[in-house]
């Protein structure tokens, strides 16, 4: 199969760079693929940059999923300390006619943050969507997913788009305005802090009242408070798979920057912060060492960290509570016995 591909451009906002299909087995249908880009290359060093040299080092959770990092994050969803993955599946599949009830068919589903696609997949005998929007930063791993599956669901128009939607929700006019469902599962809305959680469920909204269209709303699922325990076990698994997930971003640095980071001289943090209500992940220097990249170089004490996610876990009438404040309506709430995990649909008008 081939592809046109598109790379950075340095326009400033998000450019339609590439628009594409599959040319394999004609009269099948193909998947469209649309890649933009969101930042130019050159400003996404500088803020990497940035995050290194800063006194607290950071560096954006988006950096965790180049393709091994995706497929790890799919091996930490296998985990039985990760109770999300398989709460949430849990949730969706009891309740997958309510939510089919609310929605209704035929809508344009976008699904954020879209991975390997398979929960959109499970839900699209319920909705029957007339056009399937998977969106992902990962752009290779998608493509893929997007590519098995519209095989498997010719019926279904299918537009993938490989963009980091953090900064800006701008689609592409190929994607219709028609009773839109953004699909955001996986608490992923926890990445944001509250504030910019707001702002970006208010991009959703206003992304779902454009051009006058009808009968938008948003299904988005938010892992809840529990107890210390359990969230610090989700996060610091006996595998090490977390801990090879977090690491992995210093090998995607070391791509990126040109960097030097030896991963066997950093260990995984990953723990509950009770009065910011998040978890915390982190890479710990095991040993006084100078790290250099192209651009800067920096000297981290034994014991110092880089922090490199944030996780906000909230409470249901947290919740509720920002959803209403972006502008969304009529709330339905569904959870796990335990109260562990949430999923909630609401319409934008
Ligand atoms: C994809 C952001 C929802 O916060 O639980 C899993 C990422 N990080 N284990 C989460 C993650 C470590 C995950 N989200």
């Amino acid at each position: 199969m081939q592809y046109a591909r598109g790379g950075a451009t340095d326009r400033e906002h998000l450019v339609h760079d590439a628009v594409s299909a599959s040319r394999e087995n004609e009269g099948q249908r193909l998947a469209q693929f649309v890649q933009l880009s969101g930042q130019h290359e050159a400003q996404a060093l500088d803020e990497l940059n940035a995050g290194l040299m800063a006194d607290q080092a950071c560096i954006s959770p988006k950096y965790l999923y180049d393709a091994l990092g995706s497929k790890l994050f799919e091996a930490i969803c296998e985990l039985p300390e990760y109770y999300p993955t398989r709460t949430e599946a849990l949730i969706l599949e009891q309740h997958a006619s309510d939510i089919s009830r609310l929605v209704g068919t035929g809508c344009t589903l976008i699904d954020l943050g879209a991975g390997n696609c398979a929960k959109a997949a499970r839900l699209f005998s319920f909705l029957q969507p007339a056009q399937y929007v998977p969106v992902d930063i990962s752009v290779d791993f998608l493509r893929e997913a997007v590519e098995r599956l519209q095989h498997q669901f010719p019926q279904i128009a299918m537009t993938g788009i490989g963009m980091d939607f953090s900064n800006g929700l701008a689609l592409p006019p190929l994607v219709h305005h028609h009773h839109r469902l953004f699909f955001y599962p996986g608490s992923s809305i926890g990445n944001f802090a509250p504030e910019q959680a707001l702002v970006f469920l208010q991009r959703i909204h206003t992304a779902c009242v454009q051009e006058e269209a009808a009968n938008g709303g948003i299904l988005i699922s938010v892992d809840l408070v529990k107890d210390t325990a359990a969230l610090d076990a989700a996060y610091d698994d006996a595998l090490g798979v977390t801990a090879s997930f977090n690491l992995n971003l210093l090998q995607h640095l070391n791509r990126l920057l040109a960097a030097d980071f030896d991963l066997r001289l950093w260990r995984h943090r990953g723990f509950f912060n009770a009065e910011q209500s998040r978890i915390e992940m982190h890479l710990e220097a095991c040993v006084s060492q100078t790290v250099r990249w192209s651009g800067g170089e920096r000297h981290f004490a034994a014991g110092e960290r880089i922090h490199t996610e944030s996780s906000y876990k909230y409470t249901r009438q947290g919740f509720t509570r920002l959803l209403a404040q972006a502008g969304f309506k009529d709330m339905t709430v569904w959870t796990d016995p335990q109260q562990w995990f949430m999923v909630c649909h609401a319409h934008a008008g």
